[in-house]
């Protein structure tokens, strides 16, 4: 404990120990937080109470709501895929979500700044995929949400720090999902299934690498990964390599877009329908409407892997890039 501390902090920690409802507690550590000095040697002290802070209030916000379905850690997915951000604290997951997408999650040096999850939309090409930002894994503390958060996921992205030995964090985070009976693979090397396990793709994204002496960092670092799940170099603040995020995050998400073309009409080309990839004809159907799936007969395809205007059955696989017209007569 620093000797430092103003008087006003140890009544503050007093009326803490003394409050007995959560949101007295939490206006007593906000408190604490305001009045502790910054400088090195208060660091842990103040980590210390962003993390009994970040606990206090999401315990507040399930006390708040009924029911697991309305906790702060429940996103309903929503675009072409979700993709859960977990790391350590400090990695820059609330940095590249607030860069990435419209939403503003809480940035700073301190260690736990984020206590909730947010979610916020990313525009690749002509869709949009879900973006999560979450609370820091942690030994002493981690929300359980992040984990339940992880395992809804359609792809996780473990943010690592270049500059904070990534390596270590790499393993700290598998060992946390591990207890947690998480294990992630590699995007299209699907595990055998376990009951034990709940498998998730995962990319890992090697933040902070801002310049080009951290790329030679990043390239020693991939050399040390090798055979797992792939590597993928990011500046949060520059925006350096954000370009080779979207394609990536695509390709990773499995997904394919297609187009639906009413009979007589051009398709909507800037509106596709996103599918798992493997789709067929009837999978669109459904998609689009139960009557067209009750009643699909047939349909014509445009595209890479069709002559123009193909007619194809119910269950012709889908790819990338397909127009197509469905047929109920
Ligand atoms: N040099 C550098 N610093 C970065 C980069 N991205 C984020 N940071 C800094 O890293 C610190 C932590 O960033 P946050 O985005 O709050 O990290 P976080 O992972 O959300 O942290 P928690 O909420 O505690 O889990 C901030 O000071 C950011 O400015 C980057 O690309 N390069
Ligand atoms: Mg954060």
């Amino acid at each position: 404990m620093p000797t430092n501390l103003p008087p006003d902090y140890f009544d503050a920690e007093k009326r803490y120990r003394e409050a007995e409802g959560i949101a007295e507690k939490i206006a007593c550590l906000e408190e604490m937080l305001s009045i502790v000095p910054k400088h090195k040697g208060t660091d842990h002290l103040r980590a210390d109470l962003r993390r009994q802070l970040a606990k206090l209030k999401s315990d507040h916000e399930a006390h708040k709501k009924h029911g697991s379905h309305a906790s702060a850690f429940h996103i309903e997915k929503e675009g072409a895929g979700q993709v859960v951000l977990v790391g350590l604290t400090n990695a820059g997951k609330s940095t590249l979500v607030a860069a990435l997408t419209n939403a503003e999650p809480e940035v700073s040096p301190a260690p736990h700044t984020t206590w909730k999850p947010t979610p916020g939309m990313l525009k690749i090409e002509n869709i949009q995929v879900q973006l999560v930002d979450t609370p820091p894994l942690d030994a002493e503390y981690t929300d359980p949400g992040v984990f339940d958060l992880v395992r809804r996921a359609d792809l996780v992205l473990v943010v690592l720090d270049l500059q904070a030995d990534p390596f270590t964090q790499y393993e700290t985070t598998l060992a946390m999902l591990q207890a947690h009976r998480i294990a992630l693979y590699q995007p299209g090397k699907i595990p055998e299934t376990s009951e034990k396990l709940t498998c998730i793709p995962a990319l890992l994204l090697v933040n902070k690498c801002d310049d080009t002496g951290s790329d030679e960092d990043f390239v020693v670092l991939c050399e040390l990964f090798e055979g797992d799940c792939p590597l993928l170099p990011i500046a949060a603040l520059s925006g350096r390599y954000f370009d080779r995020l979207g394609p990536r995050l695509l390709e990773a998400l499995d997904v394919i877009r297609v187009y639906a073309k009413p009979p007589g009409r051009e398709a909507d080309l800037e509106t596709p329908f996103v599918l798992k990839r493997g789709s067929t004809v009837t999978d669109l159907a459904r998609k689009i409407h139960r009557d067209f799936f009750e009643h699909l007969k047939a349909a014509r395809v445009w595209g890479s892997s069709s002559f123009e205007g193909q007619l194809v059955q119910r269950d012709y696989l889908l790819q990338d890039g397909d127009i197509v017209e469905l047929r109920t007569s």
